[in-house]
């Protein structure tokens, strides 16, 4: 009898051990601060759902962060603007396809997503761009980026850097791109 007591109390242990951890896994607490996780989803209290926020790792001064961001909210969300602590300069981009078949990105107004909607930031498709960086972005980093929202608070997320390279965007566009775009070469070969 003594052993069989024994295997209930493990039993009785580890059951409780799991029913706490699916307790924390759940994520139900609004008092808790949203982990951000790799694949996971991440809601914020603002009404936005950020999944799969990544960052292309560079060494470069600028680079792209994608994911998807939803809005699980009931009214709109418009962004005014967009910043990093690491990057002196962020923008909302989209990329377009130019006559001759390449694709180049432009600065784009912040975009608003409407209630069940979702902003879908991919390479080689829209995304957000920050430039003149001030250090290295390396894969496994951490970097928190901040969404400026119009009569709203500002609303943060991270984005985990990855080695990604197969991106076909053009990340020092050629002057003139006739879109009204701004031209990041500059800032690229900026020589101040
Ligand atoms: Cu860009």
């Amino acid at each position: 009898m003594r052993t069989f007591r024994t295997f209930i109390a493990a039993a009785a242990g580890l059951s409780l051990a799991v029913a706490g951890l699916t307790g924390c896994a759940a994520g139900n607490d609004p008092k808790s601060t949203p982990q951000p996780t790799e694949n996971m989803a991440v809601q914020t209290q603002q009404g936005l759902e950020f999944t799969d926020m990544w960052i292309k790792a560079t060494e470069k001064d600028m680079t792209g962060v994608f994911g998807t961001i939803k809005n699980t909210g009931d009214k709109e969300i418009k962004f005014t603007g967009v910043k990093a602590e690491i990057a002196g300069m962020s923008e909302f981009h989209e990329t377009i396809i130019q006559s001759d078949g390449s694709s180049m990105m432009q600065a784009m107004t912040p975009p608003a997503i409407k209630p069940g909607e979702s902003l879908v930031y991919k390479p080689g498709d829209d995304h957000i761009m920050l430039m003149k960086l001030n250090d290295k972005v390396l894969p496994g980093d951490e970097v928190k980026i901040t969404l400026e929202v119009e009569g709203g608070e500002n609303i943060e997320f991270t984005a985990t850097a990855r080695e990604y390279t197969g991106g076909k965007e053009t990340y020092s566009p050629e002057d003139g791109t006739g879109h009204g775009g701004m031209d990041h070469g500059n800032m690229a070969t900026d020589k101040n």
